[in-house]
C-alpha cells in the first residue's frame, strides 16, 4: 500500500499541475473560436439585412417616419438572444440610429478607416461584448457601416463550463491511472515478493502467482538465498551456542518451535524391558547413550516410543493395543511393543543386521555374512515397524525419529504412506567408503530406503562424506554437498553431523564417593593393593572394540618396561553381547585366551596384569571404575562416536586420569587432548601407556579440563536438540512452500 501512495501522490500532483496550465489555455483558445463565430455571424447578419436596410435608408420618406422603420427594423433584428444591440454610422462617421443597448464605447469609426476584419471585444460592466462595423454598401457606394454589437455573455458561460468539463476530465483521468497504477503496482509487487519468497525458499524458478517464470530476478536469487543461509545459520549457530542444553531445552524446542507436534520415536532397543526371575516381574533399563538422549524428548512431548519387545515378561505388561506407559515410576509416556518370531528376530537383527550392516560399516577386517534369507526378514520386520508407525501415527505430519542400521527400510516405507512426516534418520555407526559398501547386495534398497528421510544424520562429517560419495556411485541422485542434501525421485534429503554424546552432569555420577574413596573401593574388589596403577577398559564385548590390541598393549609395556609388572594393572570390565553369533563367540574365546596368556607370562600369586570381568555392570558401577582408575583405554578399530571416552571424562570430576584414544572413534575428532593413537600399531599405544601412567598431574589436570568443558557444552540434549531444531526448520520451511503454493493456486484459478 506505502508503495501505492509512492506511486499516487506525485501522479496526481502532476495531473493537478497539468490541468492548471491547460486550463487557460483552452479558455483563450475557445474565446478565438467565439469571436471567430461571431465574426462570421455579424457578416451572415450584415449579408441578410444589407438589401432591406439599404432599401429603408434610401426610400424617399421623411426623416422621423425612417427613424421609426429602422427602429421597428432593429428590434425585430434584436429578437436574436445573442444581439445585443445595434447601430449605423453614416458615411461621415455619425452614429445615426442606434437601439438604446448600444453602449457608449462602440463609436463610428473615421470615415477614411480601412475595413475592419475582425469585430473588437468591449469590457463594460455588463460584461464583454463584440463590436464589429460593418459596410453598407448600394452600387459600389459606401453608405455607411452597420454596428453590431453581440453580447459575449453565453461565451462567459460556456468557458466556465468547459473548464469544469476539463477540470472533471483530469479528475478523471487521475483517478483512472491511480487506481490503474495501484492495480499494477500490487501486482507487481506481489509477483516480486512471491518470486523472491520461492527463491528464499529455494525454488530453482522464481515465479509470479500466476505461474509465469520471472527470469529478471535471477541474478539477484544467488545472493539472496546466500545471504538467507547465512543469517539461517548464523541464527542457528548463535542460537545453538547461547543455549546451555539440557532437559529443558528440548522441552522449550518441542514447546515453542513443534508447537506439541506427536514425536514418535523408533528403535530396536527398547527403553524399559520387563523381564521375569523367579516369578517376579523386574524392569531393567539397558545402559545405552541412546536412550539417555530421547527419554527427555519423550518425557516432553508425551511420545509414543516404538520398539521390540524383547523381554520375558514384555507381553505380560502391555494393555490390549501393546502399549505400556513408563517410566514406571512417574508415566510420562509409552511404549508400542513390537513383537518379532524367534525366525524374525534371528534373521532381522542378528543375521542382516548384525552379520551384515555392522561388520560392512566398521572397518576392522571382519568378513560381513549376507543370506537372502537374513534380508528378507529385515524387509518383513522394516515393513512391520512401518505398519506400526503409520497405526499410532494421530496427524499427517508427525515427527518420526528413527534410530540406527536396523530400520534402513523404514524411512522410505514411512514415507510412502505418511507422505507429510519429518522422519529423522541415524545411524549411529561408521558409514564405509562405497568401495566397502559396494559388496551389499541390496545396496541400492538400502540407499534409497534411508533417502526417505528428511534428515540424515551421522556423528562425523566424515561420515557424511562417506554417505555422498556411496549415493553418487550407486544411485541416479542428485548431490549437493554445499547444502549437504541429496534429492532422489523428487524428494530431499538432508545429511548432517550431529555428534552424540551423554547427558550432562550424568544420572550416574549422583551420589557417588568421592574419587579416593572409589580407588579404595575398586581395588579392593579387584583383589588388587591400594597402590596398584589401574587402567581400565569398559565395551561390550564386541570385535570391533580393539580389546584384544589393547590386552597386546598391556603386554608390550610389561615386556618394554619390566617395572610396571605387579604394579600395574589392566581391569575390562565387557558386557556381553550378540552372544548367539558365531563370531562372537569365538572372539569372547580369543579375548578370555589372551587375558589368560598375559596373566600367565606376567602374574603372579594374587598380581593380574588383566582383569578380565565379562559382565554387565550397572551404570553407577561402571562409574564407580572410571573415578577408580587412573587411566581409560578406548581402542576402537572403528567407532560411530563411543561414549565410554565421554563417560570417563565426565566422571573425573577430580580433574585427574588420562584418556587413550583411537584415532578410528567419533570422539577423538572432539577430545583432542586425550592421547589419540593407532589401535592397531603395539608400539606407539605401549608408548602412550607408558606416558599416561607417568603424565604429571597438572598435566592431567589441564587436558581432563578441557575434555571436561566439551563434553558438559557438547551434551546429548544438543544432538537431540539440534535434530529436532533442524526439524522444526524444516516444518517451518514447508509450511511457508505450502502457504506460497496455496496462494499461487487461490490467484491462477481466480
Ligand atoms: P556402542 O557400540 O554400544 O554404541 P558406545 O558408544 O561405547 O558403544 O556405548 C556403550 C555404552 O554401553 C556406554 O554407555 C557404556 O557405559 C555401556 N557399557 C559398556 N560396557 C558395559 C558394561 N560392561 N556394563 C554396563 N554398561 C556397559 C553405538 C556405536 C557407537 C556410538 C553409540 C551411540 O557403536 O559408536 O557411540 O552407538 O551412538
Amino acid at each position: 500500500m506505502r508503495i501505492s501512495l509512492r506511486f499516487v501522490i506525485p501522479l496526481a500532483v502532476t495531473l493537478g499541475a497539468i490541468a492548471y496550465m491547460v486550463v487557460p489555455l483552452v479558455d483563450n483558445l475557445t474565446l478565438k473560436w467565439f469571436v471567430r463565430d461571431l465574426d462570421i455571424r455579424t457578416k451572415l447578419i450584415t449579408t441578410a439585412v444589407q438589401d432591406p436596410f439599404v432599401e429603408l435608408l434610401t426610400e424617399r420618406t421623411r426623416d422621423k417616419v425612417r427613424l421609426q422603420r429602422v427602429q421597428a427594423f432593429f428590434n425585430r433584428i434584436l429578437q436574436d438572444e445573442r444581439l445585443f444591440a445595434l447601430g449605423f454610422c453614416d458615411a461621415a462617421g455619425t452614429l445615426v440610429y442606434k437601439t438604446p443597448t448600444l453602449p457608449a464605447e462602440s463609436t463610428c469609426r473615421p470615415p477614411d478607416a480601412p475595413p475592419e476584419e475582425t469585430g473588437r471585444v468591449l469590457e463594460n460592466q455588463r460584461g464583454s461584448l463584440h463590436v464589429s462595423s460593418n459596410p453598407i454598401v448600394l452600387e459600389g457606394k459606401q453608405l455607411g457601416e452597420l454596428l453590431i454589437v453581440h453580447d459575449m455573455s453565453f461565451i462567459e458561460r460556456r468557458s466556465a463550463d468547459t473548464k469544469k468539463y476539463i477540470f472533471y476530465l483530469f479528475a478523471a483521468i487521475a483517478a483512472v491511472v491511480a487506481l490503474l497504477t495501484v492495480v499494477i503496482a500490487e501486482l507487481s509487487w506481489r509477483g516480486l515478493i512471491a518470486g523472491v519468497k520461492a527463491l528464499i525458499s529455494g525454488e530453482r524458478d522464481a515465479r509470479a502467482p500466476d505461474g509465469k517464470r520471472m527470469p529478471e530476478l535471477l541474478p539477484i536469487a544467488r545472493d539472496l538465498q546466500a545471504l538467507v543461509h547465512d543469517l539461517e545459520s548464523e541464527r542457528r549457530a548463535r542460537d545453538e551456542s547461547q543455549i546451555t542444553w539440557g532437559p529443558d531445552s528440548l522441552r522449550t524446542i518441542l514447546r515453542e518451535d513443534l508447537k506439541g507436534d506427536q514425536v514418535l520415536i523408533v528403535s530396536n532397543r527398547e527403553p524399559y524391558i520387563h523381564v521375569r526371575r523367579d516369578n517376579v516381574i523386574e524392569i531393567s533399563r539397558p545402559a545405552s547413550g541412546l536412550v539417555t538422549a530421547l527419554e527427555p524428548v519423550m518425557r516432553a512431548c508425551s511420545g509414543t516410543w516404538i520398539a521390540h519387545g524383547s523381554g520375558s515378561a514384555d507381553r505380560d505388561t502391555v494393555d490390549g493395543n501393546d502399549h505400556v506407559m513408563v517410566p514406571p515410576e512417574r508415566p510420562a509416556y509409552r511404549i508400542r511393543r513390537v513383537w518379532l518370531t524367534q525366525d524374525e528376530e534371528q534373521g532381522y537383527y542378528y543375521g542382516f543386521a548384525n552379520e551384515g550392516l555392522w561388520p560392512l560399516c566398521h572397518i576392522a577386517h571382519t568378513r560381513p555374512t549376507f543370506r537372502t534369507q537374513d534380508w528378507e526378514h529385515y524387509r518383513t520386520v522394516n515393513r512391520r515397524f512401518a505398519d506400526v508407525v503409520v497405526d499410532e501415527a494421530r496427524t499427517g505430519n508427525p515427527i518420526v525419529l528413527v534410530q540406527d542400521y536396523h530400520f534402513a527400510l523404514l524411512p522410505r516405507l514411512v514415507r510412502e504412506k505418511i507422505p507429510g512426516a519429518t522422519i529423522i534418520a541415524f545411524w549411529h555407526i561408521p558409514w564405509p567408503n562405497p568401495e566397502a559398501f559396494g559388496i551389499l547386495p541390496w545396496r541400492e534398497a538400502v540407499l534409497e530406503g534411508l533417502l526417505g528421510s528428511s534428515i540424515l544424520g551421522f556423528h562425523t562429517q566424515f561420515h557424511c562424506n562417506n554417505f555422498f560419495d556411496t549415493v553418487d556411485r550407486f544411485l541416479e541422485a542428485r548431490v549437493d554437498r554445499e547444502t549437504s542434501t541429496i534429492s532422489h525421485g523428487g524428494e530431499a534429503t538432508e545429511v548432517r553431523r550431529y555428534p552424540i554424546s551423554i547427558e550432562w552432569p550424568p544420572a550416574a555420577l549422583a551420589d557417588q564417593p568421592p574419587v579416593v574413596e572409589c580407588r579404595q573401593q575398586v581395588r579392593k574388589r579387584l583383589g588388587a593393593s591400594p597402590e596398584t596403577h589401574l587402567g581400565l577398559g569398559v565395551d561390550r564385548l564386541d570385535y570391533t572394540k580393539g580389546i584384544l590390541e589393547r590386552f597386546l598393549t598391556v603386554e608390550r609395556l610389561l615386556e618394554l618396561e619390566p617395572r610396571w609388572v605387579g604394579k600395574f594393572s589392566f581391569v575390562q570390565i565387557a558386557a556381553p553381547s550378540r552372544s548367539s553369533i558365531d563370531e562372537y563367540q569365538g572372539f569372547e574365546a580369543k579375548v578370555r585366551e589372551l587375558a589368560k596368556r598375559i596373566n600367565q607370562r606376567f602374574g603372579s600369586g594374587s598380581y593380574q596384569p588383566i582383569i578380565l570381568k565379562i559382565e554387565h555392570h550397572d551404570a553407577r558401577d561402571v562409574y564407580t571404575h572410571y573415578r577408580a582408575a587412573d587411566l581409560c583405554y578406548v581402542s576402537s578399530l572403528h567407532d560411530g562416536m563411543n561414549l565410554v571416552a565421554k563417560e570417563f571424562v565426565a566422571a573425573r570430576d577430580d580433574e585427574r586420569g588420562v584418556l587413550l584414544l583411537s584415532q578410528f572413534t567419533g570422539a577423538a575428532r572432539e577430545l583432542t587432548e586425550a592421547l589419540i593413537v593407532n589401535p592397531y600399531d603395539i608400539e606407539q599405544c605401549a608408548a602412550a601407556l607408558r606416558l599416561a601412567l607417568t603424565m604429571p598431574p597438572e598435566e592431567q589436570r589441564a587436558r581432563m579440563r578441557s575434555m571436561r568443558n566439551l563434553v558438559q557444552e557438547f551434551n546429548v540434549y544438543r544432538w537431540a536438540g539440534r535434530m529436532l531444531n533442524d526439524a522444526a526448520r524444516m516444518r517451518h520451511r514447508h509450511r511457508l512452500l505450502a502457504r506460497a503454493r496455496a496462494a499461487r493456486l487461490h490467484a491462477v484459478n481466480r
